[in-house]
């Protein structure tokens, strides 16, 4: 678990306090003090890659990849996570404002990019909002938000919001999006894909935004302002939601062909 802002500052209070019993004690006291900190957005990932093992291990385990491989030594590349989430995002006063900027813009049916209509696979109203003096200060969180989760835990070149922001409506009794992947052919090169929560998870049943991480299918949590980050090519779905409404704020990051 890490905080915002605040990794630079246990690094360097670790850095200048590597012997000191009493400067490690006081190190705990920070950390324990950072993990209390009311408000603060707490930002986690979850990855594939299994720790543990050692450097012999490891090396052990890139030689039989190597055998496998016809005799060619890998290279040590960045992990890439399955997805990462920032807790409290938003409040619920900024949740409440992005509702309201989104219920005025013009809802439609939202397509799939194969078919502009209402189709079998996705049953929602969506309003994109793009950047204006009503939205800069979205714009400017959810850039800022994005460039940290992908130095933490991405990694991809990116370059901008070019699609603006998807404002989504699920209503019961049984809108949804079904399975699907973020890129296709003829787009932009979508690289990380963003939800965020806008709805209290009492105000509706179902609508929950599940994925597939490693082979695994997990389920967001729906607390109200979490951001949740993912690469475009992880399939996700929003189930059928059964009663209320659901509100989210969709994004998808775009930058030069992955190399
Ligand atoms: O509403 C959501 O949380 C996700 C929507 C989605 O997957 C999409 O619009 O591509």
């Amino acid at each position: 678990m890490a905080f915002q802002g605040c990794d630079s500052l246990v690094g360097e209070f670790q850095h200048r306090s590597k012997k000191s019993i009493v400067d490690r004690q006081l190190l705990d006291l920070l950390r324990h003090v950072l993990d209390h900190v009311a408000g603060v957005p707490r930002v986690s990932a979850h990855t594939d890659i299994v720790a543990g093992g050692g450097a012999a291990g490891r090396n052990l385990d890139k030689m039989s990849r190597m055998k496998q491989s016809g005799g060619s030594w890998g290279l040590d590349v960045d992990p890439v996570h399955d997805f990462a989430w920032i807790e409290n995002f938003l409040d619920k006063n900024e949740c409440r404002e992005i509702v309201k900027i989104g219920k005025a813009a013009k809802l439609h049916a939202g397509g799939t990019g194969r078919d502009s209509d209402i189709t079998e696979r996705r049953k929602s109203k969506i309003a994109f909002l793009f950047p204006t003096v009503e939205t800069a200060w979205l714009f400017e969180k959810v850039s800022g938000a994005i460039k940290q989760l992908n130095e933490q835990y991405f990694g991809f070149d990116l370059l901008n919001l070019g699609e603006g922001l998807q404002f989504t409506e699920y209503k019961s009794p049984s809108q949804f999006y079904d399975w699907h992947v973020d890129r296709g052919l003829g787009q932009s090169v979508r690289k990380l894909s963003i939800t965020i929560q806008l709805t209290n998870p009492d105000a509706y049943q179902g609508g929950d935004l599940e994925m597939f991480a490693s082979g695994d299918k997990i389920k967001a949590p729906r607390e109200q302002g979490w951001f949740y980050a993912f690469p475009s090519w992880a399939e996700h779905r929003v189930t059928p939601v059964t009663s209320g409404t659901r509100h989210s704020l969709v994004a998808w990051v775009s930058g030069p062909k992955f190399r």
